[in-house]
Order: structure tokens, then sequence, then C-alpha cells
């Protein structure tokens, strides 16, 4: 199995800070992308969403530079989800937006406005296809419970081909393409009873080692993540949802990871969810990947005219104010070797180290390991010093206190500073 080219991986690494692009005509549904699966909708229920899909706003500039004043600095699109429905012209079906009232290419311009931001862009593609004749019905299928598993003639290997062609479509059409992000194999699954999924399905049904293949062959440099089933395979591993506790090893080997998350729990545009993430909570998340050598794929969910909504845009400028005092902490930059104290994290850039507070403490924090090895200290949003206490200065450090002469002791300001999470540089 061929690697990634390992320039482009490192700077995959150093980006550290996507932004995540679901949508598709279940925006006018506004209730979740698996609407058709959880709603058990048959292709005709699903179709009006087809008919009305007319996008009238849409002006992927304003994403693009939502997402680059957020401080991302790539993004991936959604070109086709698991409802089959693609966002481009495809040559290989008309399930796409050349069936809608808007009638047109969405994936080129929304490409061309993020390139134009300088971000990096990347495509998700779902491997289920729930629109297609030749992929066979199963468990997750949402016609399997009126249509059982009669698979009519239905033949995989048919829609591997159908896939192969989409994605060789996507990577000539809309080159250079930084990353396929493809969704997913669930090939030994169990149902919600226990009992093992009817249909799963992995690399052998889409016959993946060829996709690699010819994914390498068309875009080089391209990195490819971990849903196709193919173990050793991936450039990256994709934690959905789901915050690792720290770096992600497999087979105790550290590997690239990017988490993806939500700002409500839903991808696709969700006009009634409430489960919002506030600002602060998605900045730690940041920090938090970024400490554990991580990236963080944050997913927005434009509407039905081709709008993200204001709670969305809000959270994103409110993440771009943080952004603008404190990229240096998160862009290049990774996991240190030095353990935090309670409460804060560490990422570590060259001879940098910046101390993300948490909770903010009274007064003083003691650094485990650090005496005598810092030269200077500042607050990173406005370059004010912060002192250090060294160990013979008196109370402060008392061993009573908790702290040990390998401690290094900074004093802090009463008041917790200005923005979201504060940061300390510390410069070794
Ligand atoms: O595209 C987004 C999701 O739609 C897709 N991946 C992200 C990036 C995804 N969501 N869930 N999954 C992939 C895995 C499937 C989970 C399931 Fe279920 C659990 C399928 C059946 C049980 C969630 C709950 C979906 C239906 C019920």
């Amino acid at each position: 199995m061929t690697a990634a080219d390992p320039a482009r991986l490192d700077e995959f690494r150093r980006q550290r800070f996507g932004m995540f692009i679901h949508w598709g005509v279940y925006a006018l549904a506004a209730r979740h992308e698996w609407v058709r699966n959880r709603e058990r909708l048959s292709r005709d229920q699903y179709q009006p969403y087809l008919d009305r899909f007319d996008p009238d706003l849409f002006d992927p500039a304003v994403w693009a530079r939502a997402a680059r004043d957020a401080g991302m600095t790539y993004m991936v699109l959604t070109t086709k989800h698991h409802d089959g429905f693609c966002l481009w012209d495809s040559e290989l079906t008309d399930y796409s937006v050349r069936s809608t009232p808007w009638g047109k290419d969405l994936v080129g311009p929304t490409a061309d406005a993020f390139r134009r931001e300088g971000l990096g862009v990347g495509f998700y593609h779902s491997l289920l296809d729930w629109q297609q004749p030749d992929f066979p019905i199963d468990g997750l299928h949402p016609d399997f419970e009126r249509d059982g598993v009669d698979q009519h003639g239905r033949d995989v290997a048919h829609y591997a081909q159908y896939l192969h062609g989409q994605v060789e479509e996507l990577l000539t059409k809309y080159a250079p393409v930084d990353t396929m992000w493809f969704d997913f194999s669930y090939r030994n699954w169990r149902d919600a009873q226990g009992r093992p999924l009817v249909g799963g399905k992995g690399a052998a049904d889409w016959r993946s080692d060829d996709l690699i293949s010819l994914v390498r062959r068309l875009a080089p440099q391209a990195l490819i993540n971990d849903r196709l089933d193919v173990d050793g395979s991936a450039d990256f591993v994709t934690p959905e949802q789901y915050q690792p506790v720290a770096p992600v090893v497999i087979d105790g080997v550290p590997v690239t990871w990017e988490a993806c998350q939500t700002l409500n729990g839903s991808w696709g545009y969700d006009r009634d969810n409430l489960d919002w993430k506030s600002p602060e909570l998605l900045i730690k998340l940041l920090v938090d990947t970024v400490s554990k050598d991580g990236n963080l794929l944050l997913n927005v969910g434009p509407n039905g005219r081709g709008e993200l909504e204001p709670r969305a845009l809000d959270t994103l400028a409110e993440i771009g104010r943080w952004m603008r005092l404190h990229a240096r902490s998160i862009h290049g930059a990774g996991a240190s070797a030095f353990a935090p104290p309670r409460d804060c994290r560490y990422t570590q850039r060259g001879d940098r180290l910046y101390l993300h507070v948490f909770s903010w403490p009274f007064r003083h924090l003691h650094l485990p390991g650090l005496a005598g090895k810092v030269r200077y200290a500042q607050l990173l949003n406005d370059a004010s010093e912060v002192r250090r206490v060294s160990h013979d200065e008196g109370a402060v450090t008392h061993p009573a206190l908790g702290t040990t002469p390998d401690d290094l002791t900074i004093e802090l300001p009463i008041q917790h500073p200005d923005v979201a999470v504060p940061v300390v540089e510390l410069f070794l």
C-alpha cells in the first residue's frame, strides 16, 4: 500500500483546524442528514427536497471568509452523502444538482472560493448510497424494513464501479484535491439489539485497494482517511464526536488524527436543534485536540438557501476573535513532552511552550519540571510579562504548599484576561 506524500502529511499536521461542510437536499428537511434513514422515507417521499432545492443565497465566498477569520486553514465538503445526492453535475447520475431547480454545480464554486482565501480543499464522499439501484439494501438502508433483503438483482460490483467513477470525476474536475474523506465501512457491525447487522459492507464491497490506488494515481498529494476498511492504509484516523484521552496510538505507533465535531450535534442543517456548544467549549476542544497532536475538523451545515445560520456565524466569529490573538499556539503546534498542571493544556512549537489555562487559578500556577527552563513568560493576548517566582522566594513555593524544587511558579493577574481561554507563552 503506497503511503501519502510526507510533505503533505506534515502540512496537514500543521494546519490543525479545518471546516467540515455538510450540505445536501437534507438541508430542506432541516432535521439531520440521516433523515431519510431515521424516518424511513422512501425515495418518493424524499423527492420533494430535490424538487425544491434552490439555494438562491449561495455565496461560498462568505463561508470561506468565515472559515479563514475563524483561523481555519482547510475545508472538507460533502460531495455526496449517504442519500446519494451529488452536489456536482456528475456524468454518472442524474441524482444531483442537475435535477433540482438550482440546476448547476456547487462543488466547483465552493472549492474555488476556499482556494481564493488560501484554504486547502478536501472532499467528503459517502461510501453508502441509498439511491443507487445497485447498492444492496442492508440494515442501515432506509428501505430495509419495507423491502427486506430482497436485492432485486442489485450488484455491489456495479456499485463499486460507479463509486470509483465518481471519485475519478471529482479528482480530475476539481484538482488539486488535498484530502479524500470516505464515509464509512460497517462490515462487522451489530444492530441496536446486538445482532449482526444485515448486509454490512467493507473493503471487498468498495474495492478499497483499487480505490486507494486510484486516488494515489490521480491526486498524489491527497490524504486518505481511515474508513475504507483496509488495515494500515490510512493517512489519518477520524474519531467522530469523540475526544481521545491522549495522542492516538495504534499498535504502539503514534498516528496522525483528525477529530470531527459538530456545532450542535447534527452535521446537516437541523433547524430545531438546541444542543449548541459554546464558543468557549469549542476553543477548548481545539486546544485539547492540538495538545494531543491532532487536528480539529469543525462542522457547519448550510441551510436550504445556501446560508450559514446566524448562530453558526456568530460562533465562528467568536472563535476567530480568540484565534486572532492565539493562532500561534495552534497552527504548527503540537503535543509537548511536559506534563501540564491541573485544568491546563500545553501545546508546543519548537522552543515555545503554550500554557492554556482552562480554569483560572488564584494568583499562582506551579509548572512541574520547568524550574530553570523558562527564559521569559508572557500572556499571549497582550504580550504582558508573567513573572516567574523562584523556589527560594519564600512562602509561595514552600514544600508544605505542595510544590517541589522542580516546579516553576508563575504569578498570574487576579483578573481573568478578557479572552475565552488565556494562554501563557513560555520561552524555553
Ligand atoms: O457525515 C456525518 C454522519 O452523517 C456520518 N459521519 C459524519 C461525518 C455518520 N454518522 N453516523 N455514522 C456515520 C455511523 C453510523 C451510526 C449509526 Fe445510527 C448508529 C447507524 C445506526 C446506528 C445514528 C444513529 C445513525 C442512525 C442512528
